[in-house]
């Protein structure tokens, strides 16, 4: 590094100093906090996105601001790889380091020692560093991106590029496509997507047409940017009827009392849903709608809200995709075609034994993302999703390029009309609908629908495919949640000492109990998880879990 790039890093890191006595971690999906304490956080991860694609051959890299479900008071970083997957773990410890470098003179040294181990070069015999930033509704994101802007900008040579405020999927498919070549503005994520749910439709059986009930789909746009979105996408679309509703617009805070994540832990309609309501097929969307459950009021409720959540939507989508590969009937190899799921600790018990009942292999990750991701790249096609509605669906480069061939080879034979053919032709369309680079509530509500219609099926039938059994969510505030230590699959606490053995005793005394504790990932809590065979059970397993972690922990 000469000393010019380390003048400019010098000058731009003094516009930003660190907060003090804040410790900040990478986390379960990047920074994230009070907005008001990121600014040098953001500007330091600019470098660090900068550095990224220098790494990767000028590569565009991609900067999301957005703290997704948590509160609009918070705000947060994600990273998008030029791959549009997340940051690769392995550069997490760096980002540690720099956002909490206390000096610029540290920030420099930490970024010298790094660039030399990574070698990464900045200089006029390479391109420079291309980093495309975006963010979502929250009123903090503007400055933040500018302050991401800086950091970049500090690398010589670098280019930001903001491209406003977008869905955090959309971010990263932009930046997948515009790395493999292909057209990637927003225009062309919205044409992608009515255009491979347009083919779906169109391929929808005869027979599943004539019990096609196309009725009112109720969008919950968690008063974040999802919503806006799906307005955007809406006229596009035929075949879909759309009602959306808090999209923020008329005065709803973001996330409060509404969203994906409320309706998830909480079971509770979002605001703006009622009794009018009952018997809709209705979804939610979380704050950067990466996220989405759907939910409807049965019809001997007014209150009681029926959650389809990331399980159910997992079982919909592994089902379907299941079907299609039966159908390739002459090819006996690809019909072995490994389709595999992960889930993780949350999962509800009954989901993951509907989906062995399946046949499926069905792993297990910790919770975030970026570790379910790479479990499911492991497999020909890999179906990944939390219960909390975070997932997709992963079609490896190899079996895209069978079914490529596979479609020619039969359309050359005459059988352009065949079953197989169809199936063939779906698989493609589901591998351009379903965002390939992390999950995404509108990919995800457009294969949701399509795959309804398909089957021609109700809301209410769907959620007949296995019953969950009752659980509880809670979060425990604490002076420390770094005290609770887990297993790597996190269901059982290594720490604090004797916790684990408290939680044992207690799951005993419940009927099909089951229950633990992690420290969230990217809100100051401590989770606590409980399911058990009745839900006063579930609720009561999950209180002594929580006065547990409260008295080992003590309360904040
Ligand atoms: C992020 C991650 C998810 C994770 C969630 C909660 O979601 O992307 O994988 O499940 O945080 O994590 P934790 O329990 O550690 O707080 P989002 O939608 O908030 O970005």
């Amino acid at each position: 590094m000469d000393e010019i790039q380390i003048a400019s890093i010098l000058k731009s890191s003094e516009l930003f100093p660190i907060p003090q006595g804040v410790k900040l971690s990478y986390g379960t999906a990047g920074f994230r906090g009070d907005a008001k304490l990121l600014e040098s956080t953001v500007y330091r991860v600019g470098i660090l996105s900068a550095l990224r694609s220098l790494k990767l051959g000028s590569a565009t890299v991609g900067l999301m601001i957005t703290a997704s479900h948590n509160k609009v008071s918070d705000n947060g970083i994600k990273v998008s790889d030029p791959s549009g997957f997340m940051l690769s773990q392995e550069w997490e410890p760096f980002a540690d380091q720099i956002a909490n470098a206390s000096s610029p003179e540290e920030l420099v040294s930490l970024i010298r020692k790094f660039m030399e181990k990574e070698e990464i070069a900045i200089g006029e015999n390479n391109k420079g560093a291309e980093v495309w930033l975006g963010r979502d509704t929250r009123p903090s994101g503007e400055s933040l991106l500018r302050a991401g802007e800086i950091g970049v900008g500090s690398i010589l040579g670098s280019v930001a590029i903001d491209i406003g405020i977008l869905t955090t999927p959309q971010l990263h498919w932009m930046v997948r496509a515009k790395n493999k070549g292909l057209k990637a503005t927003e225009n062309d994520y919205f044409e992608n997507l009515s255009t491979s749910f347009r083919c779906l439709i169109d391929l929808i059986p005869s027979s599943g047409n004539d019990k096609l009930e196309i009725s009112k789909l109720l969008v919950d746009g968690a008063n974040g940017v999802g919503g806006q979105k799906i307005e955007e996408l809406r006229g596009s679309l035929s075949n879909l009827d759309v009602e959306i509703r808090n999209t923020g617009r008329d005065g709803g805070v973001l996330n409060e009392g509404v969203g994906a994540d409320f309706v998830q832990k909480e079971k509770v309609l979002p605001v703006g849903f009622g009794f009018k309501d009952v018997g809709m097929r209705c979804a939610s969307l979380d704050g950067d709608a990466d996220r989405l459950v759907y939910f409807y009021i049965p019809s001997d409720s007014s209150e009681k809200v029926e959650l389809l959540d990331g399980d159910k939507i997992l079982s919909l989508f592994a089902l379907f995709i299941k079907e299609q590969l039966n159908a390739l009937e002459d090819d006996e190899e690809r019909k072995q075609s490994r389709l595999g799921v992960v889930q993780t600790a949350y999962a509800n018990g009954a989901s993951t034994d509907y989906l062995k009942h399946l046949g499926l292999d069905v792993v297990f990750a910790k919770t975030g993302v970026k570790h379910l991701h790479e479990k499911a790249a492991e497999f020909d096609i890999g179906i990944y999703f939390e219960a909390n509605g975070h997932g997709t669906i992963l079609f490896s480069e190899s079996f895209l390029s069978w079914l490529v061939s596979k479609q020619k080879d039969l359309t050359a034979k005459g059988q352009g009309g065949s079953e197989e053919h169809k199936a063939v032709s779906r698989l493609m369309a589901v591998s351009n609908l379903i965002n390939q680079a992390v999950g995404d509530a509108l990919s995800g509500v457009l294969l949701v629908e399509v795959i309804l219609q398909h089957l021609g099926w109700s809301i209410e039938k769907w959620n007949e495919l296995y019953k969950d059994l009752p659980s509880r969510q809670i979060k425990v505030e604490v002076p420390d949640r770094t005290a609770v230590v887990t297993t790597s699959e996190e269901t059982e606490a290594l720490r604090p000492m004797g916790i684990q053995d408290a939680i044992n005793s207690e799951i005993k005394k419940y009927s099909r109990g089951r229950a633990f504790i992690r420290p969230s990932g990217t809100e100051d809590v401590v989770r606590v998880y409980a399911e058990a065979s009745t839900q006063e059970d579930a609720d009561s397993l999950a209180n002594s879990v929580a006065q547990l972690v409260k008295s080992f922990l003590g309360s904040s």
